[in-house]
């Protein structure tokens, strides 16, 4: 079995893109899929989920993987409260291997998802791309959550949150106490709380690495390079305790090689994100396409690594340029994501080839 491709989509009214579009894509198995009207904390209810299967079964895609199920800051900070939360997290997994999930892609980055600066960057070649000005992040977080918000095409955004953003100085105050160290006991706490029902349900947890990988606004970030990622293999040693490596948001330092943490670990990945990156020398950086040698991740070694190591897990192109006109959600277009899918079966199609 070769590895499986997915496509992340937003659901019917909250997408750019219809299943139809993202049908015409060569070889596309798996919708990566959320419910995003839920607040992090939330049960998704079976009713819910049975819809969009419903949505889905219509043109044959499944619902394996779920991107994401977001954890309720109160785990985050290890407030008393948080098994309750980690209740609704457990009803939550029995609830989605009624239909069939296998795998929760997540992240436990305080406060912020991925930062970017600027969201529609002009690449040169009349596309634009997400982009990260490093000194622009020394201003106040607030300026940011604004612009992020308002560059949303009128979409909602996971992390963003608008009834969270709205609660900023509070959610800072919260994680004041919250060290680098104290973020660790956390997720520990929380992993080690669900990793029975896992088993039980035949669900992995994924978790996402930090984007980008460094402390921002003075909160700690865990999942940042190779080292932090043993040492979270290591803290709750279970086959059910894996990763989405995501390659852009670990290429964003060019000190990690994400091939070699391929090679490594390859048994602990569940969900490979495949996004090209290109630095700048003052640490500015900028997404790039799939092509290799437009960015300095290196997506030829890193899809090859996945080859070599028989990966059978599923694996998405991550964001996108915006190109030819397309009016979408910042990073999640149909264009240069297709691109990117076509550019990692001509990889992975050549090395099959080149095996036999
Ligand atoms: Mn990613």
């Amino acid at each position: 079995m070769p590895m499986q491709m997915g496509f992340r989509w937003y659901g019917e009214g909250n997408d750019s893109i219809s299943l139809s579009d993202i049908k015409q894509i060569p070889g596309v198995t798996s919708i990566v899929w959320a419910l995003h009207h839920k607040q992090p904390g939330e049960v998704w209810e079976k009713e819910e989920i049975a819809e969009v299967k419903k949505q889905l079964d219509e043109y044959g895609f499944n619902m394996d993987v779920v991107e994401s199920v977001n954890v309720h800051d109160d785990i985050k900070v290890g407030l008393p409260t948080r098994d309750k939360y980690i209740e609704n997290y457990i009803q939550t997994i029995r609830n989605l291997k009624e239909f069939g999930v296998k795998v929760i892609c997540y992240n436990f980055m305080p406060i912020f998802d991925w930062t970017r600066t600027d969201l529609f960057h002009p690449v040169g070649d009349g596309s634009t791309a997400l982009y990260y000005e490093k000194s622009k992040i020394h201003d106040d977080p607030k300026e940011m959550a604004e612009y992020i918000l308002n560059n949303l095409n009128g979409m909602t955004f996971p992390g963003w949150e608008p009834e969270r953003m709205a609660r900023l100085d509070e959610l800072f105050e919260l994680y004041k106490p919250v060290t680098k160290e104290k973020l660790w006991e956390n997720l520990k706490y929380f992993l080690e709380a669900i990793m029975p029902v896992c088993h039980e349900c035949d669900i992995k947890m994924a978790i996402h690495q930090d984007d980008p990988p460094w402390d921002i606004f003075g909160l700690p970030r865990l999942l940042v390079n190779e080292e932090a990622i043993e040492r979270f293999l290591k803290m709750v040693d279970d086959p059910y305790n894996c990763l989405t490596l995501c390659s852009g948001s670990l290429g964003a330092n060019p000190n990690n090689n994400v091939a070699d943490i391929v090679r490594k670990h390859c048994d602990r990945i569940a969900f490979a994100h495949i996004r090209n990156v290109k630095h700048f020398d003052n640490g500015d950086f900028s997404e790039a396409s799939h092509r290799d040698c437009d960015g300095d991740t290196g997506i030829l070694d890193i899809v090859k690594a996945y080859h070599d190591c028989g990966y059978e897990g599923y694996i998405r192109p991550d964001h996108g340029r915006h190109i030819w006109g397309e009016k979408c959600r910042p990073g999640y277009g149909l264009y240069d994501r297709a691109l990117g899918i076509m550019y990692i079966w001509g990889i992975w199609d050549m090395l099959d080839k080149l095996d036999k």
